[in-house]
């Protein structure tokens, strides 16, 4: 059989139509892969493939290896095909963009159909929550978020929803609608693992905002100086705390008495930051009052602040390092508190889709 006989058009998709779909980002790794499924994938790839040894691929046992070139069989670029079975091959090739796009485009040249990587497995009949958490995973940032994500895709969620119908079945509403409170519950930060946290450092000009970002960072990310008025933009930092992802926010400090235009409109900008943060870090008290917002005293090292008698406030120094672990604990138990207040939470199935969520 030829692969024009069951290829075709990919507006009109026949049955048994050969799919191919590159598995790697572009141009991260060093290598790419790109996967052929579907009835006759291997006469497909051998009408490109030459392989070095003298068996054709047809005639390789399932997961052979196969080295050998690309379209032309002496100046073609060397790559690896790996056959699975007749039916699902890997072309593994050079990580960058056009090597794997020159693979591909030949593989369309003689009637396979591209597919993304996401349609891809779905055809191959990968169960929605499975293609959701590949794609989130994809997405993660910092080991919790991926380790969440891992035992959705090992399962944990579909266990937890087909559990949740068979109480169904058995007339239990009361446990079915328990174990689906916790699940919502669990979504709070499920719905939150492809997106980093968002942590904005707002306060009182010259209070020491950028210093504690560049201590939170880790080193010299924003600028410090004794001149007030110094930050002037927002100016985002990624890290992680604790397992977490944060984006961290440094912004123009406060003051009625503006210096100028530029300072005016990064005050105000730092404002608008503020109202859409996760967390608003208020530096040198004033401002707490909103649910998001937590106090930190700055400069302890010179002395008792004026905050020093509240409840609550956390004291820092960027030049001894007092208190900045303790900030940083804080903010995370503000961001999750989950982890503390209920911790088998998130250790067990958690939806991470709206679409989980709306079907919950
Ligand atoms: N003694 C002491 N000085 C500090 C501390 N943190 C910051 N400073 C000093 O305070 C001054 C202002 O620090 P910045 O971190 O630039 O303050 P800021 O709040 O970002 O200032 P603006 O961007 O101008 O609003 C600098 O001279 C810092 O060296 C601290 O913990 N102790
Ligand atoms: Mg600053």
């Amino acid at each position: 059989m030829t692969v024009e006989s069951f290829s075709g058009s990919s507006a009109n998709r026949p049955v048994g139509f050969v799919r191919v779909a590159l598995l790697t980002p572009p141009g991260r790794g060093a290598l790419a892969v790109v996967a052929v499924a579907g009835d006759g994938a291997v006469d497909t790839i051998a009408q490109l493939f030459h392989p070095s040894g003298k068996f054709p691929l047809a005639e390789r046992a399932d997961g052979g290896i196969a080295f050998g070139r690309w379209g032309d069989p002496v100046g073609g670029e060397e790559l690896v095909v790996v056959k699975r079975s007749d039916k699902s091959l890997e072309v593994h090739c050079h990580g960058g963009v056009a090597a794997s796009e020159a693979v591909m485009r030949s593989l369309e040249a003689v009637g396979a159909v591209r597919q993304p990587w996401q349609e891809w497995l779905a055809a191959g009949g990968a169960p929605p929550i499975e293609i959701e958490a590949r794609e989130a995973l994809a997405k993660a940032g910092g080991p919790k978020a991926a380790r969440i994500l891992s035992r959705q895709l090992a399962g944990a969620l579909q266990a937890e929803l087909d559990h949740v119908a068979s109480l169904r079945r058995a007339g239990d509403e009361a446990a079915a609608g328990a174990v689906c409170d916790r699940l919502v519950r669990a979504g709070r930060v499920g719905l939150r693992l492809t997106r980093p946290w968002r942590v904005v450092v707002a306060g009182e000009v010259n209070a020491g905002k950028s210093s504690l970002v560049n201590a939170l960072a880790g080193y010299a990310r924003s600028i410090v100086s004794a001149e007030p008025g110094t930050t002037r933009d927002l100016l985002e930092t990624r890290l992680v705390l604790d397992g977490w992802e944060i984006d961290l926010v440094d912004t123009a400090g406060l003051r009625d008495e503006a210096g100028g235009n530029v300072e005016r409109a990064g005050i105000e900008r730092a404002v608008a930051a503020a109202a859409d943060a996760d967390l608003v870090l208020r530096v040198g008290g004033g401002g707490v009052g909103d649910p998001r917002d937590l106090a930190v005293a700055t400069k302890c090292d010179l002395g008792p602040s004026g905050l020093r008698s509240e409840a609550g406030v956390i004291h820092t120094s960027t030049v001894t390092g007092a208190g900045i672990a303790e900030l940083a604990a804080a903010i995370v138990r503000r961001l999750v508190p989950e982890e503390h207040e209920e911790p088998t939470l998130l250790t067990g199935p958690v939806p991470f889709t709206e679409r989980q969520m709306r079907l919950l």
